[in-house]
């Protein structure tokens, strides 16, 4: 379990954003105010406005200001009007959407992550099913009853939540908005489906773990947040906590198209501090690892670092929310009953990266509601990319410039998250997850007749590494694949015998048929079957690419 006892208290923020909107700079005619200087006579400087512009100005008088529409021409002719202290175009300023949640003015995090600048009023949204696999949640809470469509436990009992970290989480994400109550969830169309695996002891076993990602999938969640997660240490096998049934459940969720969020994990479960590794699941291919960033922009100490899973960076410190009613109920002179206010010491108020997972899980949710075409690895990517770098510039002094271990691409950015769908959306790939040989390789069968086969994919140098593609060839049959991406990057291809397992295996580097060697924008293996088999065909990112690599990959079998 994620999470962490502290004991600062939460601080008040101010009131929400207003974003400033200047109307169109193109337009012929514009509208201006004039500020009069003083002892100026208003109708004097009217008159005098009325001559040269041709109309007859507004008197603000009140202001000690006038309003005239002119275009170009009259604009330079107020400038020689005697009793005029200052001209400004007019601005028009629009109300980012602000909601009337009580408490959601202390939502620093909605104000961080710029929730809901991206509309004016409340966003009209396709409804999207969001997973909480954690300690459940507190199922009749006036500001997420409505939001629960399905609950489950997997611990035994019902999924109500008696700790507080799932609570919490589903309250970040789709607390009802505009009610009146509370806080303001994230993302507005949320429906969420909560899975309860987090045990009486406050244990979560990976079988529970497993089992409830492939329920909520199964339940149509597009996005899975896992707030939890076991330790990684590379160097230390006795001490790595991968698990083959996570990473089937995993693949299971991304093969039926879910987003995967999960939080890369807080040091307190780690040997020291700062732990340089990232949690399972986040260190699984696919799934989106998210760390914490702390209100001054820095990366806090108990975020873990990762240099290849940790991929975006979200609030992870002060996170108002809801909580179990049942909880709060022992603090009966507390005022915020069923919020974090009034939670337990381990979460007064609530911090590490369990509660920013669920920020970017929600931004998930958004975009889906915006477009409910969008394959998983593209919201992933959109997400990501439009994040804000994180710098020493920023307040993060050991980050450095693009993507870094501490915050991956930078703070989550829900408003330009949103906007990035109105530019080129990132590549798509429908063969996922293909990530490597025997049964999770994607097997391409050739129509009768057919000599040729193509294939458009895509790679990611963090997300996605490695596609693998099965190719059955009988004796002496000929092979010929070539690769081509869609921008420079270091794509290569290497073919694989019938029996490997992986083709990460180094004891069995031996099974490696041929590799391409052919610099340039085109890399191809031939090959002719020495034994008829599947035949394992991996095309690798091999070098750091900022956006994701679309490819074309033709294979050709003769005999
Ligand atoms: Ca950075
Ligand atoms: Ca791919
Ligand atoms: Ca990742
Ligand atoms: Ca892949």
């Amino acid at each position: 379990m994620i999470r962490r006892g502290v004991t600062r208290r939460a601080a008040v923020l101010g009131a929400l954003v207003m974003v400033g909107m200047l109307s169109p700079d193109a337009a012929l005619a514009a509208r201006y105010h004039l500020g009069l200087a003083e002892g100026a006579d208003p109708e004097a400087v009217a008159t005098a406005v009325e001559q040269v512009t041709g109309n007859p100005p507004g008197r603000l008088d009140a202001l000690g200001a006038l309003a005239v529409e002119t275009d170009e021409r009259g604009r330079r002719e107020l400038d020689r009007i005697g009793g005029v202290a200052w001209i400004e175009r007019a601005r028009v300023r629009r109300l980012a959407f602000v909601p009337n949640d009580p408490l959601a003015t202390r939502q620093w995090y909605a104000v961080a992550n710029r929730a809901y600048d991206a509309w004016a009023t409340r966003p009209p949204l396709a409804p999207v099913r969001v997973a909480v696999i954690d300690s459940g949640v507190d199922l009749g809470h006036p500001d997420l009853e409505r939001r629960i469509v399905l609950a489950k436990s997997f611990v035994g009992g019902s999924a109500q939540d008696t700790r507080g970290h799932g609570t919490i989480v589903a309250g970040v994400i789709a607390a009802e908005l505009d009610n009146s109550t509370g806080i303001a969830g994230l993302a507005p169309a949320a429906e969420l489906v909560v899975a309860k695996v987090v045990s009486n002891a406050g244990t979560v076993a990976v079988e529970a773990e497993a089992k409830a990602v492939r329920w909520a999938v199964d339940s149509g969640a597009r996005v899975v947040n896992i707030s939890l997660g076991g330790l990684r240490d590379p160097r230390n096998p006795d001490r790595d906590t991968y698990s083959r049934l996570e990473e089937a459940a995993i693949a299971y969720a991304v093969r039926r198209g879910a987003v995967v969020v999960a939080a890369v994990g807080n040091s307190d479960q780690a040997p020291t501090e700062p732990w340089n590794f990232a949690s399972y699941p986040a260190a699984l291919p696919h799934v989106l690892g998210v760390s914490a960033i702390g209100r001054n922009g820095a990366s806090p100490p108990f975020s873990n670092r990762d240099r290849v899973y940790n991929d975006v960076a979200a609030p992870g410190e002060d996170i108002l929310s809801t909580f179990p009613r049942s909880v709060t109920a022992e603090r009966p002179s507390c005022a915020e009953q069923g919020y974090t206010p009034c939670a337990t010491d381990d979460f007064r108020p609530p911090e590490g990266t369990s509660f920013a997972a669920p920020q970017v899980s929600a931004v998930a949710a958004n975009l889906l509601g915006v477009r409910p075409l969008l394959r998983a690895e593209q919201v992933t990517a959109v997400i990501e990319r439009s994040a804000r770098d994180a710098t020493s510039a920023t307040g993060c002094r050991e980050c450095e410039l693009g993507r870094d271990r501490h915050t991956g691409w930078g703070a989550l950015d829900g408003t330009a998250a949103v906007g990035a769908l109105a530019g080129p959306l990132p590549p798509r790939d429908a063969h996922e997850p293909n990530d490597d040989a025997g049964g999770e390789a994607y097997r391409l069968y050739f129509p009768s007749g057919e000599k040729a086969r193509f294939v458009k994919a895509s790679i990611d140098y963090w997300d996605d590494q490695d596609d693998v593609y099965a190719v059955y060839l009988r004796r002496r049959e000929r092979l010929f694949v070539s690769i081509v991406p869609g921008i420079p990057s270091s794509v290569a291809l290497a073919l694989w015998a019938p029996g490997t397992r992986s083709v990460s295996d180094l004891a069995r580097q031996d099974l490696r048929l041929r590799v391409s060697s052919r610099p340039g924008r085109r890399e191809r293996v031939a090959w002719r079957a020495v034994e008829p088999g599947w035949h394992y065909v991996q095309a690798r990112l091999t070098a750091p690419s900022v956006p994701p690599v679309a490819y074309r990959l033709s294979i050709v079998r003769t005999r």
